[in-house]
């Protein structure tokens, strides 16, 4: 589908609505835009409830964004029955068409969403912001900087003198002079995945650092450093980092000893969740600032290097989950020794009440049979008495008998 801006008038919109959708948890909104054209206007896309009463769009894109078609998605938070509506408007003349292709919503919020994606065609930057407690600021430029042996000749987007990126000029720079730019927050609810694409190019080449700093701007350690000259090339740097909360992306540059110390940033993608894909160079960051680097191969992918760090546990809410982890398996062990020895105590006290109950009816057994024994032999001892005694009367009166 697309407008098409001829004999139409300026500012003149066109609206095409989807029908009613149940949203139960959000919806994610997914389309392709194409805005080519030097008076292209703008796009909206609005998210609209049965009344059908337009509100303020959810998306926006305004000005002409080049002959390709983008990848536009808006997680939205909504419960109940909803349409959605794009909005293209018309400028000035017949140049200002706009596309829309494979609009897909899905119920829910979009899996992969993008916080930011930023490749620096657009003045704006897509609001990142210059430090204004650094040094000197990080520069938008097209095509090659003002000076040789450093620096990219064409940007990372498109890799014509066209597409735009941003840079720091060393020159009239001090040594280890840092320029920093600032993304907006964003809300991250897990690990939040940052992707760019640098270039590190000359002999006296310093460093380009990462950061993750929360709402209150205290800058700590980067969760990614580079050092030195890197080649003539674009290279795609990959990091996974735990964030719980609201955080900024800061990427600081800084100038080396002298003029060919350029450092280029294009391409920035900050996505909620862990990074996803391809993995080739990975190095895992233990808690305590203890490094140990893993599968260490390096693959070329087309002309870029992939690169990837994944931080494991910098943050305190890895430490605590392992924390966690370890006193659940010490509270598992007391409990096992708890009942173990419970259970000893229990089965030797049942063992001793056995061997007194043995004890006691075996003694009694034993006096019964002494007794037995004792009265057996003293009736014995009287019945041989009295037999003597009769046998002795017997004789007396055989005697007398014959005498
Ligand atoms: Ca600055
Ligand atoms: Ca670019």
């Amino acid at each position: 589908m697309y407008i098409k801006a001829t004999s139409r008038s300026t500012n003149d919109r066109a609206r095409l609505w989807t029908p009613l959708y149940p949203a139960t948890d959000g919806l994610c909104i997914e389309w392709f835009y194409h805005m080519y054209g030097d008076t292209v206007n703008t796009l909206n896309v609005y998210v609209v409830d049965s009344t059908s009463t337009v509100g303020t769009p959810v998306w926006t894109k305004t000005n002409n964004q080049r002959n390709v078609w983008i990848p536009g998605q808006v997680s939205v938070t909504v419960y109940g029955i909803y349409k959605i509506m794009f909005e293209g408007i018309r400028r000035s003349d017949y140049i200002s068409g706009i596309g829309l292709d494979d609009v897909t919503i899905t119920n829910g919020a979009c899996l992969t969403q993008a916080f930011a994606q930023c490749d620096f065609e657009d003045p704006s930057i897509c609001n990142f912001v210059q430090d204004t407690m650094d040094d000197f600021n990080w520069t938008r430029k097209s095509a090659s900087t003002p000076s040789s042996n450093t620096g990219p000749s064409f940007d990372h987007t498109y890799r014509t003198s066209q597409g735009h990126y941003l840079y720091i000029e060393a020159t009239s720079r001090n040594t280890n002079g840092t320029a920093r730019i600032w993304t907006p927050l964003y809300p991250a609810t897990n690990l939040v995945c940052i992707e760019w694409f640098y270039h590190m190019y000359g002999d006296t080449v310093n460093t380009l650092n990462v950061y993750v700093v929360d709402s209150t701007r205290i800058v700590g350690t980067p969760v990614w450093t580079k050092t030195n000259n890197q080649g003539n090339i674009w290279i795609l740097g990959k990091i996974s980092v735990a964030v719980f909360g609201i955080c900024h992306i800061m990427f600081e540059g800084i100038r080396g000893s002298n003029y060919t110390s350029g450092i280029a940033l294009d391409d920035i993608k900050i996505t909620n969740g862990a990074c996803l894909g391809q993995v080739v160079e990975s190095t895992t960051v233990v808690p305590t600032t203890q490094q140990s680097t893993t599968d260490k191969s390096t693959t070329v992918v087309s002309t870029n290097v992939v690169e990837s760090t994944t931080v494991v546990s910098t943050t305190q809410q890895s430490t605590t989950d392992t924390t966690q982890i370890q006193s659940e398996d010490t509270k598992k062990s007391e409990y096992l020794f708890k009942h173990s020895s419970k259970d000893l105590l229990f089965g030797v006290g049942i063992g001793i009440a056995i061997g007194i109950a043995i004890g006691i009816v075996a003694s009694f057994m034993c006096r019964r049979i002494i007794l037995w024994k004792r009265t057996s032999s003293s009736k014995k001892t009287e019945r041989t008495k009295t037999e003597t005694q009769a046998k002795a009367t017997r004789e007396n009166k055989d005697q007398a008998g014959s005498s």
